[in-house]
């Protein structure tokens, strides 16, 4: 396993302000288009601001360091923000009261609880449409790769992603829908589209604007598909350990659902999602990207769950 250099605090205050440095370029990006959106009636576009506020900006910012420095910077925006309206669409009709029925998200009301359902649901449509017409018109890239793009957006979002994974996780698999063996397949299978899905696409995406071959961006996959694993298990983890305030959105909304922690356990859970951690990690060496900006992150996103139980992210030196 790769060793920290001596300088780790400093070489993580240097990623943490990278990381910072991004977030606030995309919330300014971010800004700038909803502010276009005018002559949308106020309140929806007040909905939208709303909704979008804040958050993590886990995709905006994997899709920035997979595409790297020579990427063209404005696509790279324009992308990170079509990524964040789908995420968001996502998280606001999660919420609604036939779904998971949530009152806060993202330390702050959810989009129903403050706006109404029927301008919740408005909200989340209008951001899915505008995040197709941003990644159909990115500034500076060439017709095949903007198409990929485009095709990489509308297919997260449905049949083969979010829609799909968000059926089966409140109404389960029936027998038409062909899962081959147990819990952990069908587990595996809800988690892959409904998160590891949008983190494969970021990572795409990132592949695509960095100009990288295909062999890279299968490899690239495997790396969101981990990622994914491990983050609904972490996910599902802070649903039973932490409190509400700690992560800003409602707890206990997992109830019976046969996730990873439901059936196997808290200990397997923990042990499963450090190893998902450490096989993505593999693949960032593989492809020749510099692992340390996505530990560093990773680090910030997990450690606060993980360490719950004082078992860290698998490179920090002190996992058991
Ligand atoms: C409207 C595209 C669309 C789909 C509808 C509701 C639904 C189908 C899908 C939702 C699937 C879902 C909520 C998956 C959970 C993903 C997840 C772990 C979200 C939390 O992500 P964070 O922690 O959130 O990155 P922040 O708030 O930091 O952005």
């Amino acid at each position: 396993m790769h060793q920290q250099p001596i300088d780790k605090p400093q070489a993580a205050a240097r990623h943490s302000d990278a990381q910072a440095g991004f977030v606030r370029l995309l919330d300014g990006r971010i800004a700038e288009h909803l502010s276009q959106l005018s002559p949308a009636p106020a309140r929806l576009i007040e909905a939208a601001r709303d909704a979008m506020s804040s958050g993590k900006r886990l995709r905006p910012y994997l899709l920035h360091l997979v595409a790297g420095g020579n990427a063209d910077r404005n696509a790279v925006l324009d992308m990170a923000v079509a990524l964040e309206m789908v995420h968001t669409a996502s998280l606001i009709v999660d919420d609604l009261p036939s779904m998971d029925n949530a009152m806060m998200r993202r330390g702050r009301p959810t989009t129903h609880a403050a706006f109404g359902e029927a301008t919740a649901i408005l909200t989340a449509i209008g951001l899915l449409n505008h995040a197709i017409s941003l990644a159909n018109s990115l500034p500076d890239v060439g017709a095949v790769q903007r198409n990929a793009l485009v095709a990489i957006l509308s297919g997260v979002m449905g049949w083969q992603g979010l829609v799909a994974g968000q059926e089966l996780d409140l109404h389960g698999f029936s027998d038409a829908d062909g899962v081959q063996g147990g819990a952990l397949e069908r587990i595996t299978r809800i988690n892959a589209l409904k998160t590891g899905a949008l983190l494969c696409a970021a990572v795409e995406a990132g592949a695509i604007l960095g100009g990288r071959a295909d062999e890279e961006r299968s490899l690239l996959r495997r790396f969101g598909e981990d990622l994914g694993q491990a983050f609904q298990i972490a996910d599902d983890l802070a649903d039973l350990l932490a409190d509400s305030a700690s992560i800003g959105k409602d707890i206990g909304k997992d109830g019976n659902k046969e996730t990873y922690l439901a059936v196997f356990g808290v200990d397997e859970a923990f042990r499963r999602c450090r190893a998902l951690l450490a096989s993505a990690d593999e693949v960032l060496v593989r492809v020749g990207l510099d692992p340390d900006p996505f530990r560093g992150m990773i680090d910030a996103i997990f450690n606060p769950m993980l360490d719950r139980a004082s078992r860290p992210v698998p490179w920090s030196g002190a996992a058991s």
